[in-house]
């Protein structure tokens, strides 16, 4: 079993009280880790524990244009004592290391998904789930999500939760959503993942995107399932989920 070999790769994660991954873009390194069975540890970070905790690891920041210094998910690979942050490089280079199974990072159809589902997923995913993040969230890293969120936004997380301003968001996004979701099947007679028949990049961003829905509200994710396409997708990497701490 991969879990039983040493440990290739330590993965930082963004810890939350439930104690398993909830991050959208440390799901997508997790999903690859996974599909390739490479033998990994986790390491959760407090939000406040990211950036003094990769610095003294010894990683440069993020240059200015970013919007933090420091993220996760970041990875130590062991054997080549190599630090990678940012999902993009993370998935590169485990490419690169893991070629086999491959796992495809670029498609022409994939980056099309990918651009689509950033415009359609994130407004309404910033009104629905921004301001209930917190609920999973220790007190500490409750202190820091709300200070650096709200000074964002520009007002307190709560604004975003009036139920109609949420419904219009989700109605806002409805046809994009079908018009993605559709986009998604496109090679449905293959198999069930965007490619056909075997996952790739596209499916691990849209599955790390559902399940962080669904591991902050529930509700959210059953939004999303109910346009065709999405639940095909994150049903067909179901099997590359198990490993989550
Ligand atoms: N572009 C980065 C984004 C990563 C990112 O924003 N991660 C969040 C957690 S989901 C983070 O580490 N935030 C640090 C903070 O809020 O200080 C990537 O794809 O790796």
């Amino acid at each position: 079993m991969a879990n039983e070999r040493e440990p290739e790769i330590v993965l930082y994660d963004l810890a939350c009280t439930k104690n398993i991954c909830f991050s959208p873009v440390v799901w997508i390194i997790r999903l690859m880790l996974n599909y390739k069975q490479v033998p990994y540890k986790t390491t959760f970070l407090e939000f406040p524990d990211i950036e003094p905790t990769l610095k003294g690891l010894g990683l440069l920041s993020h240059d200015c244009t970013s919007k933090h210094k420091y993220t996760v998910p970041t990875i130590h690979h062991v054997r080549t004592n190599t630090y990678i942050m940012d999902s993009l490089r993370i998935a590169q280079f485990i490419e690169a290391t893991y070629p086999d199974p491959p796992v495809p990072l670029t498609s022409e159809l994939g980056s099309e998904i990918v651009a689509k589902a950033r415009c359609a997923l994130s407004p309404a995913f910033r009104t629905s789930l921004m301001p209930r993040e917190i609920n999973i969230l220790s007190p500490r890293s409750q202190e820091y999500f709300r200070r650096t969120r709200e000074a964002s936004l520009g007002h307190p997380l709560e604004d975003l939760l009036v139920p109609e301003k949420e419904e219009q968001a989700w109605e806002a996004v409805a046809d994009a959503m079908r018009a993605l979701g559709e986009l998604m099947l496109t090679n449905k007679a293959e198999g069930p993942f965007v490619l056909g028949a075997s996952p790739g990049y596209t499916d691990f961003f849209i599955t790390g995107s559902l399940q962080t829905a669904r591991e902050i509200d529930e509700a959210v994710f059953q939004r999303c399932i109910k346009y065709p396409g999405f639940k095909e997708v994150y049903e067909a990497c179901l099997p590359y989920m198990e490993k989550r701490d």
